[in-house]
């Protein structure tokens, strides 16, 4: 446990090296990865159970990111969560040691998501990069994106487009109109990709993928009679940090982001930049939420 209460500190000490050099080396070449390592039968099981009770407890907000089931206290969508299970998923050590051999030994843990796309009529995901408003300096991030279910074609699998990674402009964005039923509004000039390059990221359930914050992604709408989920956690190089006075007006994802506020959790490693603040948001006065 850390002297610290305001800091997190999930699993100090020996990190394995999960992802082959391969893997990592693929990592930075395409801008994702899936790796050969996946859940075991039981790990998979108690994720679709909180998730499943997530989705049953919030039959409003299907249509969106349901953002931070791990901190109900600062989540806007006032979601009923008992966060205990959620953070053991986003401390799970053999993710953050995936994670470490892809962004280092520093890590700040800075989301936890589900991404649910309903049976026939799951809208689409714009194709954007993550990297256009994640006040993270300098920009570094990954995200692991975890299947809940089959991820398929038809139920509208993430895409991901190799290399479009190796940028340190993430592009012109605008806001979609909404009238799509899409899952988040976010949306990349139509000019700045081709959407024929993305490449579908199938998996079957308890197989995930990692992708870099300026890696372009997106995907279909679901067409199929069964719904897609997938839950996601983000993490940045605690070499970073997270300025929260430049942190981009997003207003229009506001019943479900805020990221002024949002709180981090040093989940392995030191605050590097020594800039992190991992105060704000968090539920105590001091800022405290040990959960090692
Ligand atoms: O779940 C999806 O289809 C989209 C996921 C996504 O955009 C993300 O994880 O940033």
């Amino acid at each position: 446990m850390s002297a610290n209460p305001a800091v997190v500190n999930a699993r100090a000490g020996a990190s394995r090296k999960i992802l082959s050099e391969d893997e990592v080396a693929a990592y930075h070449r395409d801008g994702f990865l899936v790796p050969r390592y996946r859940l075991s039968a039981p790990e998979l099981a108690d994720l679709k159970s909180i998730c499943g009770k997530l989705l049953d407890d919030h039959p409003d907000i299907h249509g969106v990111p349901i953002t931070n089931p791990h901190m109900p206290y600062y989540a806007i969508q006032k979601l009923k969560t008992d966060p205990a299970p959620w953070l053991a998923w986003a401390t799970k050590p053999e993710l953050l040691d995936m994670t470490e051999q892809l962004i280092g030994p520093d890590i700040v843990m800075f989301q936890t998501a589900i991404f649910h796309k309903k049976a026939i009529t799951g809208g689409r995901a714009p194709y954007h990069r993550d990297g256009k408003y994640y006040p993270i300096r300098p920009l570094a991030a990954t995200n692991v994106w975890i299947a809940v279910t089959p991820s398929t074609i038809e139920n509208g699998c993430v895409r991901c487009i190799p290399g479009s990674h190796k940028t340190k402009d993430p592009g012109k964005h605008h806001w979609t109109d909404g009238t799509g039923d899409e899952l988040f509004r976010i949306e990349l000039d139509q000019s700045e990709y081709n959407e024929s390059d993305a490449v579908p990221i199938v998996l079957e359930p308890g197989q995930m993928v990692f992708f870099d914050v300026m890696t372009i992604h997106g995907g279909t709408p679901n067409t199929s009679g069964t719904a897609r989920t997938g839950f996601s956690i983000r993490y940045y190089p605690a070499s970073s940090y997270w300025e929260r006075v430049v942190a981009e007006n997003h207003n229009e994802t506001s019943s479900y982001n805020d990221f002024t506020n949002r709180p981090l959790i040093l989940v392995r490693g030191t605050d590097r930049s020594g800039k992190n603040d991992l105060v704000t948001g968090h539920p105590a006065p001091n800022g405290g939420h040990v959960i090692s």
